[in-house]
């Protein structure tokens, strides 16, 4: 017996991806879609990134939805790099404007994902114990969703509070229906750090972000570093009422520019060469780009820091000499100043006063490479031969990145094939958005696509229009299955390491090559090829009639 599929489309999580999936299938497309958000709000990344000093580095005004004009020129940002409350309320606004709750089923995670090759759609079992079909699944669940697991001896020990960055606090506050769209109206208790013993470990951007806000208020805070990182200013402030007039009155023209820059956001070109440069021309731009904050230091300096290692040093060297000068204890400094790795071969940190909070007297911090931590104690934590103590743990560890959320799902495809076992050496996507055996499955800015190298918001809704594309298509010519070619996928994955192989990123152990997770197979998690060249291939695979995809109608086996 054939079954009819409960909805047209489940769409997984209720962040950027989620709402604006939510938004285009049911309002643009007529189409009923269902969504399951494991938490009690909308947001994402931004519901659960609660830790104090979260704050996005693209700016505001790019880092945000593109799809609707109304919505960009009446949302007003309060300051140039908007911090986690600003971002929620954001959202939150973007759910309420567009009527999205109704369509978003709360508190629900996704357990189980089965195609089913009998009626050709999914069965997405929910914690709620229920099953829900649909012909198609857009994965929204995020490429930062699951924090990496505390692999700390004792962990459990420890009798003080242990935040998590990537999931703080760990009982979210139910904010359903209590603070949608209302700046600065934050009812949750921050927590209050004021004269206690912290530790944090970790130094990556959440670390970063973290430490600077805690060393204002903690009586003394450990910081246990394993590797220091590349972090430069991130150059926050009010938005200037003048600019942001005239960025608004051309807001159409600056998505344009920001989706031709390989980072989505409309920064000043680069010079050609670190090198072929005078040592006073080259000081001149890194004095400017570092002044000016933000991603600029890396992508207005120099082009060629992110291929060339002579160039990249003098970037390396510029960075760490500023490290210098703005700590005063100088084996402090030294100790910051990574060596182990090229500028921006992992993610660049942006801060705001992360250097000078190892001047205060109230913070020290701990070299973990030198001197491991061995175990977590009731009390604090021992390293191999120092006890340190504290009241409360921050873990500021990361996450399992990219393939680390699609493989929580329990994803089953053709032939009872788990995504699990199809990814064990390392993911296979075609496009970073489809994958051979799992037919009608999107995935949302998915590895080996742009994603994270891009513009969050920008990448999403390139990789939700190409999922929405690809379904009308479908139904505007009665097909009902859209499945990548596993040739065009090998040579997708072929190509997509070819281009990481020409770029700095394998040159560092960072979750962008799956490196941070103990087991996880090392490959790079991006498509190091720009936004602009993978859009322009999208395009071409569309116009060529969905090249290296088949397209089928559904299969009624039951019926033959
Ligand atoms: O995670 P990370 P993150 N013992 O993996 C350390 C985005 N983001 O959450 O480098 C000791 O970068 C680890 O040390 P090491 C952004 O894309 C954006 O900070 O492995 N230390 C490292 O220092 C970012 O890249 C914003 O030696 C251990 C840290 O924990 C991504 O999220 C803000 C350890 C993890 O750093 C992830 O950043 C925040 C151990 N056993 C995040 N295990 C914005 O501003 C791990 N570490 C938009």
């Amino acid at each position: 017996m054939s079954h009819s599929q409960t909805h047209d489309v489940i769409v997984i999580g209720a962040g950027f991806a989620g709402l604006y999936s939510v938004h285009k299938l049911r309002d643009q497309m007529g189409l009923d879609v269902t969504a399951f958000e494991a938490a009690s709000g909308v947001g994402g990344t931004w519901f659960w990134n609660r830790y104090p000093g979260a704050r996005c580095d693209i700016e505001s005004i790019h880092y945000s939805y593109s799809f609707s004009e109304e919505l960009q020129q009446e949302w007003n940002w309060p300051e140039r790099y908007a911090g986690q409350p600003e971002i929620l309320d954001y959202l939150n606004h973007v759910a309420d404007r567009f009527d999205l709750r109704r369509n978003i089923q709360f508190n629900t995670r996704v357990t189980s994902m089965v195609w089913d090759e009998e009626n050709s759609f999914w069965r997405v079992g929910t914690d709620d114990g229920k099953t829900t079909t649909a012909r198609y699944v857009i994965s929204g669940a995020g490429n930062l969703s699951v924090p990496k697991e505390p692999d700390f001896p004792g962990v459990k020990d420890f009798q003080g509070d242990v935040y998590v960055t990537g999931n703080w606090p760990q009982e979210p506050v139910d904010f359903t229906g209590k603070r949608v769209g209302v700046i600065g109206n934050w009812p949750q208790e921050p927590v209050d750090f004021t004269g206690k013993r912290v530790g944090v470990i970790g130094t990556g951007s959440s670390g970063i972000q973290a430490i600077t806000e805690i060393a204002k208020q903690a009586g003394h805070l450990t910081v246990f570093q394993r590797t220091p990182n590349f972090a430069t200013p991130i150059g926050n402030g009010p938005i200037d009422p003048e600019l942001y007039a005239d960025q608004k009155a051309r807001y159409a023209e600056l998505r344009k520019e920001a989706r031709n820059h390989v980072q989505g956001v409309p920064l000043e070109a680069p010079l050609p060469s670190a090198i072929e440069v005078s040592a006073e021309k080259r000081k001149e731009v890194y004095d400017k780009r570092y002044a000016q904050g933000g991603f600029r230091m890396f992508l207005s300096t120099f082009a060629d820091i992110y291929h060339s290692k002579a160039s990249n040093d003098t970037a390396a060297d510029y960075i760490r000499g500023k490290i210098q000068e703005r700590v005063v204890d100088p084996a402090v400094a030294e100790l910051l100043s990574p060596t182990d790795h090229p500028y921006a071969a992992k993610r660049p940190a942006f801060e705001n006063g992360y250097f000078e909070a190892f001047n205060q007297d109230n913070v020290e911090l701990v070299d973990v490479k030198s001197n491991p931590i061995e175990r977590v104690t009731a009390t604090g934590l021992n390293t191999t031969t120092d006890e340190y103590e504290f009241d409360v743990l921050v873990l500021a560890t990361g996450f399992d990145a990219m393939t680390g959320p699609l493989m929580a799902m329990g994803i089953v495809g053709r032939n009872g094939e788990r995504l699990q076992d199809k990814w064990a050496d390392g993911p296979e996507t075609y496009l970073g958005i489809t994958v051979n055996g799992f037919p009608n499955l999107f995935l949302i800015t998915g590895p080996q696509s742009p994603s994270v190298l891009y513009n969050m918001p920008l990448a999403i809704e390139d990789h939700v229009d190409f999922a929405t594309a690809a379904i009308a298509h479908l139904n505007e010519h009665d097909l009902a299955i859209i499945e990548a070619d596993a040739e065009a996928e090998k040579a997708w994955v072929d190509h997509a390491n070819e281009k990481a192989a020409e770029s700095l990123l394998p040159e560092a152990n960072s979750w962008f090559m799956g490196s941070n997770i103990p087991g996880k197979p090392r490959r790079c998690l991006v498509y190091v090829g720009g936004a602009p060249t993978y859009r322009a291939i999208c395009d071409e695979v569309v116009a060529e009639g969905y090249r290296g995809f088949e397209l089928s109608p559904a299969v009624e086996l039951a019926q033959l």
